[in-house]
């Protein structure tokens, strides 16, 4: 029951790019850009694809910087999220039907309305780190326990 998806932060230092979740899952958050892996579909290719269809940019610089799989207690949902950071774009951001984008500064990130892993693992994204993680969330998407780590090669 494991569902792949991907998750692009855009990076023009000294600015991140994220989006207002307007519908579905994670509704009210500020997150990158991203949704699921369709069958057959190439990781990075699915992270493109829901770049351009959520934000409407398409990006020059493209790497996938980590993987993070996300569970809950007592659901028997999990994710396997890969994290791609985008740095020379193509366009200017649009807002469409599932996401508002906006510029934040990077030590302005509104980590109160997001969610509750991203915290610990931006930091390294922004200082062009490698990582994988683990977390586990109760059902208020509280983390109850977690592993984090840099890694050099992905
Ligand atoms: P759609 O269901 O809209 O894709 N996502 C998460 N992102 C963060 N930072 N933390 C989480 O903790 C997440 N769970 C899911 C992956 C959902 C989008 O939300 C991301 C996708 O980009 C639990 O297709």
């Amino acid at each position: 029951m494991k569902k792949i998806l991907t998750l692009c932060v855009v990076h023009k230092h000294p600015h991140v790019l994220l989006g207002m979740k307007k519908r579905g899952f994670g509704m009210g958050k500020w997150n990158g850009f991203g949704g699921k892996v369709e069958e057959g579909e190439m990781v990075e290719v699915a992270a493109r694809r829901e770049l351009l269809e959520e934000s409407g940019l398409e990006a020059n610089m493209f790497e996938r910087v980590g993987v993070l799989d996300f569970a809950w207690k007592d659901k028997l949902e999990e994710m396997e999220v890969h994290v791609f950071l985008a740095r020379d774009i193509k366009g200017k951001p649009t807002e469409t039907e599932e996401m508002r984008p906006e510029w934040f500064h990077v030590n302005e990130i509104p980590f109160h309305t997001m969610w509750a892993d991203d915290k610990h693992w931006m930091p390294l994204l922004l200082a062009n780190k490698r990582f994988k993680g683990q977390f586990v969330f109760n059902d208020q998407n509280e983390i109850l326990e977690h592993s984090l780590r840099e890694i050099f090669e992905i």
